[in-house]
């Protein structure tokens, strides 16, 4: 899964991604730092299955602390967008390539408005956030219809002449975005295009399929960043009542960055996307970053709960895509055969059946399926049986 953080410049995107994956980002304030999409491993946070096995397990990916699972998932930050990018502006173009692969996107806004629509610094409070909204939309839009009508003309007319079904040639035309047939089906049934017909497809046709597989193949959950800031709590209460189709959570990715950095060097103690972090090592901590966690915790955690960027992560994977975590396990034992318990995680489409996860872990699992067990209850399930967010599973194969 592949998971794009996207947004305007100077919003906060390559502070998110270095606080959700530590890696190393280039920071700073002004427009443009970022000119190639960096690619990382962030993580979403599941209650771990091994607490209700009496055990502590041993991740081969990702990492468990305190019975609270991180499971890795790819993260792309990509160079911020201006308006006008699907026309090539501030470099648009290349930009939005670099999210053809990926199956939802994390839009950070800023909650501040001190950066305006380049991303350029201004008085605070001074720019609308909302129009970081509605820009964003408007560019993805024109971006899949530059797509969809890249030769247009040619490709109806041959769809036409040959007699090829127009979903299916549309689908292979656009299955860079992750477009299939079964959503092409949808969007021509749902606005009534004439499939025998594609020369005469209108341009607000266009328009409204394009918006309708954006939707459906890149969904979009708000992170609105800098919630630190004066006012930002109103301004995204506001955004909330303004945009009821939007999921949005608040977050302060500097604040989750600063926690991080101080559990890394051993200074806290800190679960990230908890309420709270301890201290560790007090004499190491010199009067600047006192004050900052002082802060943080004034200001952020007490105030909203946690930093947020975690919980960003989490409703991306969770709610938005509706998946679900599933672990791999024998009903009579946990461990791999090197001793680590619960040693992987998956994750899995929601509605995924047994055989789906079998297929997930081996071709020839899935080719050979015979059963699988439900671990935690011991049933024996078959193939159909639809898994639930973390589920523990045997899968039983012939040879
Ligand atoms: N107050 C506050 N400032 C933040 C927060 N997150 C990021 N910033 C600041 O916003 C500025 C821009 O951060 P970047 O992460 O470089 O922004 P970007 O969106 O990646 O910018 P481009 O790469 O130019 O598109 C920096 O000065 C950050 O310190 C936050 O949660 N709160
Ligand atoms: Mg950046």
């Amino acid at each position: 899964m592949i998971v794009g953080i996207v947004g305007k410049p100077n919003v906060g995107k390559s502070t998110f991604f270095k606080a959700s994956t530590l890696a190393d980002a280039e920071i700073a304030n002004y427009p443009f730092v970022t000119i190639k999409p960096n690619e990382g491993v962030g993580f979403v946070k599941i209650n771990c299955v091994d607490k209700e096995f009496g055990r502590q397990c041993n991740p081969r990916t990702g990492y468990c602390s305190s019975h609270k699972r991180f499971v890795p998932v790819n993260l792309i930050d990509v160079a911020g967008l201006v308006p006008g990018a699907h026309e090539g502006k501030g470099m648009g173009n290349q930009f939005l390539d670099d999210l053809r692969q990926a199956d939802a996107l994390i839009h950070v806004i800023d909650l501040s408005g001190s950066t305006n629509e380049k991303g350029e610094v201004i008085e605070p409070g001074s720019y609308d956030p909302a129009e970081d909204v509605r820009f964003l939309e408007v560019e993805l839009d024109m971006w899949y219809i530059g797509i969809i009508k890249k030769g247009w003309e040619k490709f109806a007319r041959t769809v036409v002449q040959e007699k090829q079904n127009v979903t299916i040639a549309l689908a292979k035309q656009l299955s860079g975005l992750k477009v299939t047939e079964a959503m092409i089906e949808e969007a021509i049934e749902l606005l009534h295009l004439d499939k025998e017909k594609p020369m005469q497809w209108k341009e607000e046709e266009f328009q409204k399929l394009a918006t309708l597989l954006r939707q459906k193949t890149k969904p979009m959950i708000i992170a609105a960043n800098k919630i630190d800031t004066p006012h930002a709590h109103q301004k995204l209460n506001l955004l909330r009542q303004q945009f009821p189709r939007y999921l949005f959570v608040g977050c302060s990715a500097e604040s989750e960055l600063a926690l991080k950095e101080a559990a890394k060097a051993g200074l806290i103690n800190y679960i990230p996307g908890e309420n709270n972090f301890t201290i560790a090592a007090a004499e190491k901590l010199n009067e600047k970053q006192k004050k900052a966690l002082d802060f943080i915790k004034a200001n952020v955690l007490e105030k909203y709960a946690s930093s947020g960027v975690q919980d960003v992560l989490d409703k991306a994977v969770f709610e938005l895509l509706g998946y679900i975590a599933i672990f791999p396990g024998g009903a009579t034992k946990l461990e791999d055969k090197d001793g680590n318990v619960l040693p992987d995680c998956f994750l899995l489409p929601m509605k995924s059946t047994a055989l789906d996860f079998a297929y997930k872990l081996h071709t020839d699992l899935g080719k050979n399926f015979i059963r699988a067990i439900d671990v935690k209850t011991k049933r024996t399930v078959g193939k159909e049986h639809k898994l639930q967010h973390r589920d523990v599973v045997e899968i039983i194969a012939g040879k």
